[in-house]
Formats: C-alpha cells, structure tokens, sequence
C-alpha cells in the first residue's frame, strides 16, 4: 500500500465567486508543479490576493489494490448480530484510494469555512458540561451529518473540477478496514488489544473525540477504523441487505431512510468496534461522534 498526499490550497476569497474557484490549485506528492484548476481570464491582482490568502489542506490517502473478501460476520461468532449475516464473498473491480484518517475539523473548515460545530447542535449530548470544549479542537473529527459531508465532498469536488471525491460504500469500507483479515478487529479477535488501535468505550461526563492518528493503524496504514468517530458511508442501511447483495461493487439498498455508520466511535459500547458491526442514522442526524472518511477514485473512473 502506498500513501498518495492530496494537497489543496482553497483561496480564502469568498464564495460562492469565480474567482475563488479559480484557484483551488492542486498538487499530488512528489510533484513539483501546481496547476491552477480552472484560473482563465482572472486579473492579476485577484491572482496576487488569492495567493495571499491561500490556505493549504493536506488530506492523506492509501491506495487500496481490487480484492475479494468475506464481509460480515460468521455464524460461528459469537458476537455476531443477524444484521451482520449471511457472511458473503464480495469482490472490490477496482483500485481505490481511501482517507489514511477520518476527515478533520481543520480541513472541514478549510474547505467549508466554519467550524462543524457552529451547526445546529440541539443534540443534547454536545451540551453536556465540558463537552464543547473536548471535541471542538483542529485535529479532532468532524462530526457532521451525512447530509453535511455530501456538502464537503461537493465542494472539494467543485475546487478540483472533477467528481473523484465521495463517501466509500460499506463493502469499500470494510474492505479497508479488515485489510487482509478476517479476525473481529483488523488486528486479531483480543479484545484486550483493542485499546492500542481505538479511542472507544468513554462516558460522556469525561470522554470525547480525540486528534485523529494517534493510535495503532490496521495493516494497510488507515487510522481509526476502529473508535473515535463513526464513520458514514454512502449506502442506505438495510438489516436484510446482505442476504441479497450483489457480489461485486455491492452499494447498498436502493432506497432507505437511513444512513450506515461503521467502526464505532469513542463512546460506542459492547461489540461496536468490532470490523463487521453496522448500525444506521438519519442522515440529517448531527451527532457528536460520526464523522466520515473519504473515498478519492482513480482518474477516469468519473
Ligand atoms: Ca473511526
């Protein structure tokens, strides 16, 4: 596996305008030539002052190989709930990159413009005494709803002129996250071991999100898969879905009402964190402790 740096310099001008579209310019590591996306016919004053105020994100991908695996859980484990079965084959047709970490506030600012949680937050969890104050930090997730990181993701598209960025489906996102495994946990079945590659199993008197990184990665390099936030993924959730998905580029039910969130978060409790558990929000729902990671496709996969 290998790590692709995306480097995105978002000109601070506002928007929506022309000119700050104009020059989100782009850049891949080990390049050393920035291109600006779509900078035709801007003054060059407005090219001075967008330079000026440009802010860099730099958001870090693995580059996932196609594959088969087994998603799900086997009836043989004894964690395993009904809506993790029937176990099945599932191929992945083509190579994809994946967040090496959950998307952060840092960069969801960048490219939005405002902290996450200047949102609506009614969610009566974020107004428990200290709360705000442990989880609104830079290096932290973006706890957002689904709706809100189709929002990100539009936006990041729109800054590159291309549609490459997107949520993973949950056939992608287990596939990353078992990288090779087929144990509970992309680092064996020990539940002792867990707390050395997730943030998991806080109260909310105490606890919270925490700078995404720091733990153990799983064996293909990706960090948090397991704890801190909830991760979103594009598929509609369906209990039954896995009896009847397709077995290659499975994306989930048609139509639903709710979202899929996966790897469990830094307060989820019992056997959340384990690689093959699923459970499902509204996807206006704005938690404090579901954030997502990004799926950037191959060129010419649009
Ligand atoms: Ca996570």
């Amino acid at each position: 596996m290998s790590v692709v740096v995306r480097k995105i310099e978002i000109s601070r001008l506002p928007r929506p305008s022309r000119v700050a579209q104009a020059f989100a310019l782009i850049a891949f590591a080990g390049c050393d030539v920035y291109q600006p996306a779509t900078a035709v016919g801007a003054p060059m004053e407005h090219v001075e002052q967008a330079t000026a105020k440009a802010r860099a994100i730099d958001i870090e991908f693995i580059e996932i190989p196609a594959g088969s695996f087994l998603m799900g859980s086997s009836s043989s484990d004894p964690d395993a709930q009904d809506f993790e079965k029937p176990q099945h084959q599932v191929t992945i047709s083509k190579p994809f990159s994946i967040g090496r970490y959950e998307v952060t506030q840092a960069q969801w600012e960048a490219v939005i413009g405002s902290n996450p949680y200047t949102r609506d937050r009614s969610n009566p969890y974020y107004n428990l005494p200290g709360m705000a104050a442990r989880i609104t930090r830079p290096d932290h997730p973006a706890t957002v709803s689904w709706n809100d990181a189709q929002e990100f993701i539009s936006r990041l598209n729109a800054l590159e002129g291309h549609t490459r960025y997107r949520l993973p489906t949950e056939a992608e996102w287990e596939y990353a996250a078992r990288a090779g495994t087929t144990t509970a946990y992309s680092f064996g079945s020990r539940v002792a071991d867990l707390g050395r590659y997730a943030w998991h199993g806080e109260d909310f008197s105490s606890g919270g999100s925490h700078p995404v990184g720091q733990k153990e990665a799983n064996p293909w390099g990706l960090y948090d898969v397991h704890g801190n936030a909830w991760e979103w993924v594009n598929d509609w959730y369906s209990p039954t879905y896995y009896g009847a998905a397709a077995q290659v580029d499975p994306k989930g039910p048609a139509t639903g009402t709710e979202r899929v969130v996966r790897g469990g978060s830094w307060h989820a409790t019992s056997t959340s964190w384990r690689s093959a558990f699923r459970r499902d929000y509204a996807p206006d729902y704005r938690g404090i402790s579901i954030g997502f990671r990004l799926v950037m496709e191959s060129p010419g996969a649009d």
